[in-house]
């Protein structure tokens, strides 16, 4: 390993100890690579992933941070991978088990390198392509999305490429919302730029698409709440806000 990334490794382990965190790595098909490095200068560093500086949430849900994190920057690369395949998302180490895991893509372009030219805005652009929230019990007491991935799937969220999505190059964007905190909803978004390819011919319907910022509301009860407290503690229904996830008419 060399010094570089042994120093930046050291910095990140001991950060993590702050108690948050984000994606690391992503398996593509398969492919393991790294993610950006956050506390680590940009300069020198070649990857699939948007910049992000540390591993604090974005509170702020009008703040242009909140699409791909701070600052958000392009990422170096892309990732070649068909529509159907499995991709993995790793984070090391997350603390928190109170909240929903949101998987997210938004269409740059039909040239394998459009996402470099796209920021993320410009209207209803984004549409899931996987949630999960409160899986069982109370939003006290119950097992969450983020609890189970900690848990159980050794800090790994996958999800599946839209079977029949039009080739092109698309932002992947996974979002952890953690609850933890009363009436502060926590967002952890990180950004990769992908490329897929197939013989898929479709995109999502306005109906399932949503502006970032702006799909999150700082008035939304299902954001706005205490899990500590009635009514919320006890509830065993709360619903991730949003649109509906989008797989395509063959899933
Ligand atoms: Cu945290």
């Amino acid at each position: 390993m060399s010094r570089l990334l042994s120093g930046a490794l050291a910095l990140l382990f001991s950060s993590t100890a702050l108690g948050h965190g984000g994606v690391w790595n992503y398996s593509i098909a398969g492919d393991w690579q790294p993610g950006f490095f956050p506390y680590y200068p940009a300069e020198g560093q070649s990857s699939i992933q948007r910049h992000w500086i540390d591993f604090g949430p974005i509170t702020d849900l009008a703040s242009p941070s909140l699409i791909c994190n701070n600052p958000g920057t392009s990422a170096e690369e892309y990732a070649t991978v068909a529509a159907g395949a499995q991709i993995e998302a790793y984070y090391r180490g997350w603390p928190h088990d109170i909240g929903a895991v949101i998987v997210w893509m938004a269409y740059c372009g039909a040239e394998p390198a459009s996402c470099a030219e796209f920021d993320g805005t410009d209207g209803a652009r984004w549409f899931k392509i996987d949630q999960a929230g409160l899986l069982s019990g109370t939003m006290l007491d119950g097992v969450w999305a983020q609890g189970d991935m900690v848990a159980n799937r050794n800090y790994t969220w996958s999800v599946t490429i839209p079977e029949r999505l039009q080739q092109g190059a698309y932002l992947l964007r996974h979002e952890l919302l953690a609850l933890h905190v009363p009436l502060t909803p926590e967002f952890y978004p990180e950004c990769a730029h992908l490329y897929v390819t197939g013989t898929g011919d479709e995109l999502p319907g306005e109906d399932y698409l949503a502006a970032i910022p702006g799909v999150w509301e700082q008035d939304d009860p299902e954001l706005h709440l205490s899990i500590y407290e009635e009514p919320s503690s006890s509830r065993t229904d709360w619903e991730i806000p949003g649109p509906a996830v989008w797989r395509g008419s063959r899933n």
